[in-house]
């Protein structure tokens, strides 16, 4: 696991907040791929942040190279890290597979995209939310689930027999719903998603990362 702040000799560093869905992505495959890296907690939301510093969009998760380049977002830094490290490779290198991949990434962060902005809207005073909004949101996020549960079926991964970026991604979303729905019941109505999350959950990866805040 990365040492966090203050490691003096890390070379790339990962900024992120410890609640993000998509910084746990980068965090999990991080690991699985046994890169080392300085893990700088910053909260885009705090007036003190120095996210828009690195990232002009002011979004965690950015992964810092060598060089000092920023990259973002998190769709970009994972695959960055798969490709640099021959370790674990989370990515088919075949164009269909890949892509097949790739889109399971798409849905899960598109799940994560919606469920945070319900967060976000149910922060604000009641008078200011907009009921219909909420409402368009979490139907991306049902149906999200929906599409997830139907194209996993009965499979141990997203793709099959072999875990990789996808299932990274799905946990992701799912672990994310869990922190900040845990009256969605998402588990009674997919048992088969249920069940991965609960298989990711055995691997380090996932269990060091669970989100907190
Ligand atoms: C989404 C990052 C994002 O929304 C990615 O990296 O994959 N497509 C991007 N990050 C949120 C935190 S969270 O909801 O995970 C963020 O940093 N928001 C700050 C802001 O100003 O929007």
């Amino acid at each position: 696991m990365p040492r966090k702040n203050n490691t003096l000799n890390a070379k790339m560093k990962l900024i992120a907040s410890l609640t993000s869905p998509f910084a746990r992505k980068v965090r999990i495959v991080a690991a699985e791929k046994f890169t080392e890296y300085e893990l700088i907690v910053d909260i885009p939301w705090n007036e003190d942040t120095q996210v828009p510093k690195y990232n002009p969009l002011g979004k965690v998760p950015v992964w810092i190279m060598e060089d000092g380049k920023a990259l973002y977002d998190s769709r970009v830094i994972v695959e960055y890290l798969d490709s640099v490290s021959p370790v674990n490779h989370l990515l088919p290198k075949d164009a269909r597979p890949r892509i097949m991949v790739k889109r399971w990434e798409a849905l899960a962060d598109g799940v994560c995209d919606a469920a945070a902005t319900v967060f976000l809207e149910k922060k604000r005073p009641a008078a200011q939310q907009n009921p219909d909004w909420i409402q368009r949101q979490m139907g991306k996020v049902f149906a999200g689930l929906n599409a997830m549960s139907v194209d996993l079926g009965h499979q141990n991964y997203c793709t099959g027999e072999f875990f990789n970026l996808a299932d990274i991604a799905v946990g992701c979303a799912l672990g994310y719903l869990e922190f900040r729905f845990p009256e969605l019941e998402w588990r009674r109505a997919h048992p088969n998603l249920s069940e991965l999350y609960d298989r990711l959950m055995l691997r380090p990866s996932f269990k060091e990362t669970v989100p907190v805040g």
